[in-house]
């Protein structure tokens, strides 16, 4: 272990977790299919044809899951709010969803947990992505129209918000390799998918702020990740540059800067009409103040030149067909992603650095093997030597004087992990696929005897 209770920053600790991948019950209460309903049914979307009909099956299991997070002992939860629950035909408020929020609400408050809600984790209602979804332009008001019932109905108890969750991945997965929902290929469209998420951020971040009054805390959540080279060939360095603007600074330079990076233009220039597209007035209203930036890392991201010899697909983002993304080096998670605790110290500290933004890690985490024994015990020091070493990543960017404010694992309980289905498990509470009975993993007995030692250290 290298991390001790006594060492880590004096911030918020706590456990996130989605809408999608938890909640199941999809159609109870007036809640309408999601792009991710839509595509999760679609042959050959997601890895077995699994869905989340079901996943969690946390809309009627909440209590437990709620007793789950007292047990545990965390200061806050990050939970999405699935908006065609809450606006299910894109227009008529649905009160029996609303309602269920309620509920998980007032459970948070009543175990003395505080709620972090974000408004988009990916389940955009069908009918609006019928209408155009994030390729449109009027799922701008749609959305801020969204934040206000939300904000309406829960700002009195929820104070902390985000509007959306990695963007990247609902514009450039999702409209681009197409590999999320809404399962587009069309590097046009994502571009536009793109400026209409941050617009849609800009706007709602507005509202969310008149709505909640002083006091509230509005942010977004990204997932930059800290890009390397594949060699030390020229070219793949210089692939580095241009890979780094889109995945990282397409989405903060407009945050924080009010403009988009000029590498970033020049390569979408030849693929978007960019003059119709930003309009006046846009970046203004997408650089609305920020109170949180939450960043969710699990791994750096290599690349190289097709120059230099490299083959394979290019990184999602469109604009640099002629960069190959190539695997990090071992160790490894289940899902292949490189191990590097290392890449969370040097975003921190290189977006307080660029930015001088508070920021908490919003999710980290990862999928191990996870052999169950019987009974449900599952004994993942994998997940706990990751953890270790991204607290122990975290405390160090505290202490080279990157602004803290909270550190959340990514995830409660093993859920629905998008296209990848249930195979990989990222929860520290194991659930049974059949009986859906949860059991907390060594990982999950690891982190609350840290969280109650600290609580002991911090006073
Ligand atoms: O499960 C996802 C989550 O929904 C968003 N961030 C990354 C996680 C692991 O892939």
């Amino acid at each position: 272990m290298v991390v001790s209770a006594d060492r880590l920053p004096a911030v918020t600790y706590g456990v996130a977790t989605s809408s999608y991948q938890i909640e199941g019950a999809v159609d109870v209460d007036g809640r309408a299919p999601s792009i991710w309903d839509t595509f999760s049914h679609t042959p050959g979307a997601v890895a077995g044809g699994e869905t989340g009909d079901v996943a969690c099956d946390h809309y009627h299991r909440f209590e437990e899951d709620l007793d789950l997070l007292a047990w545990l002992g965390v200061d806050s939860y990050r939970f999405s709010i699935a908006w065609p629950r809450v606006l299910p035909d894109g227009r008529e408020v649905e009160a029996r969803g609303l309602a269920f929020y309620d509920r998980l609400v007032d459970g948070l408050l009543a175990r003395g947990i505080r709620p972090l809600a974000t408004l988009y984790h990916w389940d955009l209602p069908q009918v609006l992505e019928d209408a155009g979804g994030w390729e449109r332009r009027e799922v701008v008001d749609a959305f801020a129209r969204y934040a206000r019932v939300v904000a309406e109905h829960l700002g009195d108890r929820v104070r902390d918000w985000s509007t959306l969750n990695e963007p990247w991945c609902s514009a450039f997965l999702g409209y681009d390799l197409g590999v999320h929902a809404p399962g587009v290929r069309d590097p046009r469209r994502a571009v536009a998918a793109a400026h209409h998420l941050l617009l849609a951020h800009g706007r709602a971040s507005r509202v969310l702020r008149e709505t909640l009054g002083a006091g509230a805390q509005v942010g977004i959540v990204l997932n930059p990740a800290p890009v390397r080279p594949a060699s030390d060939a020229a070219d793949d360095r210089a692939a580095v540059e241009l890979a780094d603007g889109l995945r990282n600074r397409v989405w903060t330079d407009p945050l924080f800067r009010a403009a988009y990076p000029d590498d970033v233009l020049a390569a979408w220039d030849p693929i978007a009409d960019l003059a119709t597209l930003h309009r006046e007035g846009d970046l203004q209203e997408i650089a609305a103040p920020v109170d949180l930036l939450g960043v969710n890392y699990y791994t750096p991201l290599y690349v190289g030149a097709r120059t230099s010899g490299h083959t394979g697909p290019a990184p999602a983002g469109p604009g640099q067909d002629h960069l190959v993304e190539v695997p990090g080096p071992a160790p490894a998670s289940a899902l292949g992603w490189s191990i590097d605790a290392s890449g969370l110290f040097d975003l921190l500290t290189r977006l307080h650095t660029d930015y001088a933004v508070p920021l908490a890690v919003t999710e980290t985490g990862g999928a191990f093997p996870d052999p169950v024994r019987d009974g449900g015990e599952v004994d993942d020091q994998d997940r706990i030597a990751y953890l270790d070493g991204h607290l122990e990543a975290f405390a160090r960017a505290g202490e080279a004087g990157a602004d803290l404010r909270g550190f959340y694992v990514w995830t409660l309980l093993d859920n629905f992990e998008w296209a990848e289905g249930y195979a990989p498990t990222f929860g520290i509470v194991h659930v049974d696929r059949a009986t859906l009975r949860r059991t907390p993993k060594a990982s999950a007995h690891w982190y609350r005897a840290l969280l109650a030692d600290r609580a002991g250290a911090v006073g």
